[in-house]
């Protein structure tokens, strides 16, 4: 099934130079990219993109890092994107996510960790419109 998701490639990442690592692995899977924006998230986006997280206690330092400097936003198309792009990223925890996934090969980090993905069709209508507003 056709389908549609987003992708940010974190300020961790974007500071290493690994955005073409990054986004050349998803368009070697065989995804089609139909958005690219780079940009600084304010805290306003910030909130409001991580609004699902905001009675977490690491919400702080979430929004504090999505700020920290500039992210690569990309919005891609193909079979099964949300799912498949999800398996791509890995785990959430940098240092326990599988070699092969794209943080288990370029991070270690937790809040630093490489590259946020939608995980179901509500959040990627709901970052997307947020990401590219
Ligand atoms: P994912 O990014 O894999 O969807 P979520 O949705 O559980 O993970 O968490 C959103 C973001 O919050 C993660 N990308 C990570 O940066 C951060 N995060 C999750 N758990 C923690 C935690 N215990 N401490 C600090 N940051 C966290």
């Amino acid at each position: 099934m056709t389908e549609k998701t987003l992708f940010i490639v974190k300020p961790d990442a974007v500071a290493r130079n690994l955005v073409g690592k990054i986004i050349s692995r998803f368009e070697r899977k065989g995804f089609k990219i139909l958005k690219l924006k780079m940009f600084t998230f304010t805290q306003e986006q910030a909130e409001k993109f991580y609004d699902v997280h905001k009675d977490k206690p690491f919400f702080g330092e979430l929004t504090s890092f999505i700020t920290s400097g500039p992210v690569v936003a990309t919005i891609i198309e193909g079979n099964n994107a949300i799912a498949t792009t999800r398996i791509m990223i890995g785990a959430t925890k940098s240092f326990e996510a599988e070699p092969g996934s794209i943080r288990g090969d370029f991070g270690l980090g937790l809040s630093d960790n490489i590259i946020h993905a939608s995980d179901s069709q509500e959040s990627f209508d709901h970052e997307s419109r947020v990401a590219f507003e």
